[in-house]
């Protein structure tokens, strides 16, 4: 574990086999295997049709899902068909999209779920872009024990990149399906320590079913859907290979509606759009650019820092097309994306138009009290574009009825990869979504008309004054933590007359990454024989205040797991002289990578919860209440480079007042255990290689459960 580590202290940044590691382009590399890769320009756009996703209304019966490996018509008909993986039906040998299914379930009634994992091993998979990107150096879910952190030595400066790390893993595919969004117990979140393998053999020790199985290919959650109605989605969660998993497919939606407190009856069905970015060869089969160090890493040969492709795939159909009359029609957008944000809105596809307006009705965790108009045609101060990072939604309205028929609108994006200091996208390529086609309407619209500004809902209660930037009236804060985003870098140097240009070796959130003993202020918690070591430890009923540093280049999109929470305000701060402060409160005065915030977390400043030093003296400027399409529940908030970004987070369900006692606030699952949850980036990249850690919640001893584990769940 420690090997590593001490290459980093020992300054071993430089170009580690340079010869076998520095490699010159992705089309090199492509042609050594046979292969070429397909030029996004080339690809037709506007020809397929938005495909509909296959829809599961949940009810009291088990959902069986398999995981499995079939063909789809990803690019347009006529063009090659992708090898790629799903969630499919027992029986179903394949799909038009590999996306879906979306899961329509009742708050209050339970749906359980069988996650069957039939994907099979990584020498016979036809999904070349993962079985060509693995990369055992990662602290990864390594079913078959090669104890992948000892594996750095492989990378010595000089050696050939031959060790048994520089090969890709020949096992079985290890998969977990976690509900991103999801009020769950922690042994159903399916998180990075609960995957398992399709022969059974192997297991995470986080691994948990509800009912036992001899031979461990499956997991039965049975989600009890506690939470108020929210657009939350499924994907794979599986540690140090999740980029991978999701990027051969394995995503879906999971949309709670709540009867009892339901939206205007008038409201639209809505279409969900996933939006993903992928690259191809010109067999149509997928491109991980893995082993093509753009930035190359002295660690790890295969991990990139961030997967940004060059072709747009809406539902899994790339650059599709949907007909629409003129008038209303209700979107659920979602970024399922590695890394690459979007900022978005429509154009007319001739004379260049901007308009119609969205509207945006919800969030990651429902809807918002009332409709939020997103205008390309307002002033550059007010809410211009829908941006959106890897795993937040988007609930939107778009008003269709000005439109003349025969008018084809693009839904276009402006976002830098990464953003925001990133490269722009192709005005002709990632700079365009999808088209939307107007055709002849029929009859009247009586649909929900957002430009009324009627509620959406009963008020939600406010943790955050979403005008003041402060806690709402009658929250208070039992705890602040202060926490960093780190990314570290790689010095420039040069080995054997090759420049290495430095770059990120991983990404950390509070500069940590698996601590050991060396943090006695960390808690260890062991589970079926593994010791982790976890630092955020909530109460549960507990409201705290998180204040998220960003010190790196880029925003990040943080989400926690278990919780809603709601962001009370950014604020800008300078990065250098912070920096330097930080890097002294180090013992020894200096900057330590991946060692873990620099104070200690109990005995720390009460301002300096987290162990990181006070941020308040670097502060600039005024603190910035969000903007009003975010001021709802969210699971995942951008964290802007050189920002503060506050978020109150409550360990308790959304709809208890404000003002509920921490006694009296509680789940009505037992939120604690040794499973535990996680918090991290979604830029899955990032998640992959450490912006990651575990969070345990400590019970609330008052609570009164209604869901007990082994009986219900
Ligand atoms: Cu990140």
């Amino acid at each position: 574990m420690s090997t590593r580590r001490q290459l980093i202290e020992r300054g071993l940044v430089a170009g580690v086999g340079a010869a076998g590691l520095v490699r010159p382009g992705i089309a090199n590399v492509l042609a050594a295997a046979g292969r070429a890769p397909l030029d996004a320009g080339s690809i037709p756009q506007f020809v397929t049709p938005l495909p509909g996703l296959d829809v599961i209304a949940a009810g009291p019966e088990r959902i069986e899902l398999r995981m499995r490996e079939f063909r789809a018509q990803v690019l347009p008909r006529g063009m090659p068909r992708t090898w790629v993986w799903g969630y499919l039906k027992p029986g179903q040998e394949g799909r038009s999209s590999y996306l879906g299914p979306v899961i329509v379930a009742e708050r209050g009634t339970p749906t359980e779920v069988k996650w069957v994992n039939d994907l099979g091993g990584a020498r016979t998979t036809n999904v070349r872009a993962w079985a060509n990107a693995t990369d055992q150096t990662m602290h990864w879910a390594d079913p078959l024990h090669h104890e992948a952190n000892a594996c750095a030595e492989a990378f010595e400066p000089g050696a050939p990149a031959t060790g048994m790390c520089a090969r890709h893993y020949h096992g079985p595919v290890p998969a977990t399906a976690h509900l991103h969004g999801g009020e769950v117990p922690p042994v159903l979140d399916g998180g990075p320590d609960s995957w398992y393998t399709s022969d059974g053999r192997f297991t995470g020790h986080g691994y948990y079913t509800r009912h036992p199985v001899p031979n461990a290919d499956h997991a039965v959650y049975r989600y009890p859907n506690v939470q108020e109605a929210a657009p939350i989605w499924f994907h794979d969660h599986t540690l140090g290979l999740t980029r991978l998993n999701v990027y051969a497919g394995l995503a879906g939606a999971y949309l709670i509606t709540d009867p009892a407190n339901p939206p205007p009856a008038n409201l639209p069905v809505p279409t969900p759009l996933v939006i993903q970015d992928r690259m191809f060869d010109t067999d149509g089969q997928l491109v991980f650019p893995a082993g093509v160090p753009f930035i190359p890493n002295p660690e790890h040969p295969y991990w990139v820092p961030e997967f940004i492709g060059d072709t747009i795939v809406v539902d899994g159909k790339v650059w599709p097309f949907l007909e629409v009359e003129p008038r209303r029609y209700r979107f659920l957008f979602l970024n399922g994306s590695n890394a690459r944000g979007y900022d978005m809105f429509l154009e007319h596809h001739h004379g260049g138009r901007r308009g119609p307006a969205m509207w945006q009705i919800g969030t990651d965790g429902g809807y918002l009290d009332r409709p939020v108009k997103i205008d390309p045609n307002a002033s550059p101060h007010r809410l211009r574009h829908l941006l959106m990072l890897p795993g937040e939604r988007a609930d939107v309205v778009v008003d269709f009825a000005a439109i003349e028929p025969g008018s084809r609108l693009v839904l276009r994006n402006v976002a830098n990869a990464p953003w925001p200091g990133g490269d722009p996208p192709d005005p002709m390529t990632t700079g365009r979504i999808m088209e939307f086609r107007v055709v002849q309407g029929t009859g009247a619209d009586t649909s929900y008309d957002p430009a009324k500004g009627e509620p959406l809902r009963r008020p939600m209660v406010r943790l955050a004054d979403p005008h003041t930037g402060a806690p709402a009236k009658g929250v208070r804060i039992q705890r602040a933590r202060q926490l960093t985003l780190n990314e570290v870098l790689a010095e420039p140097t040069s080995v054997g007359g090759v420049d290495y240009p430095g770059g990120p070796l991983e990404v950390l959130v509070n500069n940590t990454d698996l601590p050991g003993t060396d943090r006695p202020d960390f808690t260890p918690i062991t589970l079926r024989g593994i010791t982790t070591f976890y630092s955020e430890l909530p109460r549960e009923g507990e409201t705290e205040l998180w204040e998220i540093v960003n010190l790196t280049a880029d925003a990040h999109p943080i989400h926690l797991h278990l919780v809603q929470f709601q962001l009370m305000n950014r604020q800008r701060f300078d990065v250098g002289a912070y920096s330097e402060a930080y890097a002294k409160a180090f013992a020894g005065g200096s900057y330590r990578p991946g060692m873990g915030p620099p104070l200690d977390y109990r005995r720390g400043n009460p301002r300096a919860l987290g162990g990181n030093p006070d941020v308040s003296p670097y502060l600039s400027g005024r603190a910035q209440p969000p903007a009003a399409n975010e001021a709802g529940w969210k699971d995942t908030v951008a964290t802007p480079p050189a920002e503060v970004t506050r978020i109150v987070v409550r360990w308790a369900p959304t709809d208890l007042p404000a003002d509920t006692h921490p006694r009296d606030a509680f789940f009505p699952f037992d939120p604690g255990g040794k499973h535990g949850y996680v918090w991290h980036c979604h830029i899955i990249d990032h998640e992959d290689n450490e912006m990651m850690r575990p969070t345990h919640v400590r019970r609330n001893p008052a609570a009164v459960r209604r869901y007990v584990e082994g009986r219900d769940y």
